[in-house]
């Protein structure tokens, strides 16, 4: 059994990952992507998640609706081996007691830990998030989100930033097994939202079923 940790910034995408690859599971889109294969939904909890009152936006840049207060859980299982797996979502708001009660509590029991990055924003104050977080692993995985909202020339800026962020957590002794680039909504007018969104789901295939 694998336990799955999604850590990062506020408003970076976790909740919604995590929504979006039970979607996957639920529809049965999750034995179509690469890597597939047949699974099922043990439990989820997404009680932790609150409202955020109008006029009170956590995040001005999209206009978010609720924030994450206590870990988001989803169990699933595969079912041709019967494993199942764990995957934890707490929130990013580290300026709250009880959200980051959950985040180290999350950082201590994952036995796999994905960072989650945004495009919509600077890296570096996604960076402040992790100076925090106490107990890693010395191997974990990256997940860069929001790739929709990255303009220009992505190849080129997707190379600066995976050598931005390999810098950052090799100077902490951390390394990177491997970097997702994912979309964890359903927006329209970008024309990889299917690729990117089955990203999401491969990722999380590939570090439970691979371990
Ligand atoms: N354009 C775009 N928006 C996204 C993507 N993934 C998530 N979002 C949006 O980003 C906002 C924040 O998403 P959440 O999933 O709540 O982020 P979070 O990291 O769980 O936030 P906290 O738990 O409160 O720290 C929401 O408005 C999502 O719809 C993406 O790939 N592209
Ligand atoms: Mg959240």
């Amino acid at each position: 059994m694998v336990n799955i940790g999604l850590l990062g910034d506020i408003s970076v995408g976790k909740t919604s990952i995590l929504r979006l690859f039970v979607r996957y599971i639920n529809r049965g889109e999750i034995e179509k992507i690469e890597g597939g294969i047949s699974a099922s939904v043990v439990k989820t909890d997404f009680s932790g998640e609150a409202t955020v009152p109008r006029g009170n936006k956590v995040d001005t840049l999209n206009e978010k609706e609720t924030k994450t207060i206590h870990p988001n859980r989803v169990v699933f299982r595969e079912d041709a081996s019967g494993k199942a797996h764990t995957i934890f979502a707490p929130g990013g708001d580290r300026s709250r007691a009880v959200v980051k009660m959950g985040i180290i509590t999350i950082s201590r029991i994952a036995t796999q830990i994905i960072a989650v990055f945004s495009l919509d924003r600077e890296l570096d104050r996604q960076f402040e998030f992790f100076n925090d977080v106490r107990f890693f692993p010395d191997k974990i995985y990256v997940c860069i989100n929001k790739i929709d909202l990255l303009e220009g020339d992505k190849e080129k800026e997707l190379e600066k930033l995976t050598k931005k962020i390999s810098d950052f957590f090799n100077k902490r002794k951390i390394n990177i097994n491997e970097f997702f680039v994912t979309c964890g909504e359903t927006v329209d007018n970008f024309d990889g939202v299917e690729e990117y969104n089955n990203h999401v789901a491969e990722m999380i295939l590939k570090i439970t079923t691979s371990l």
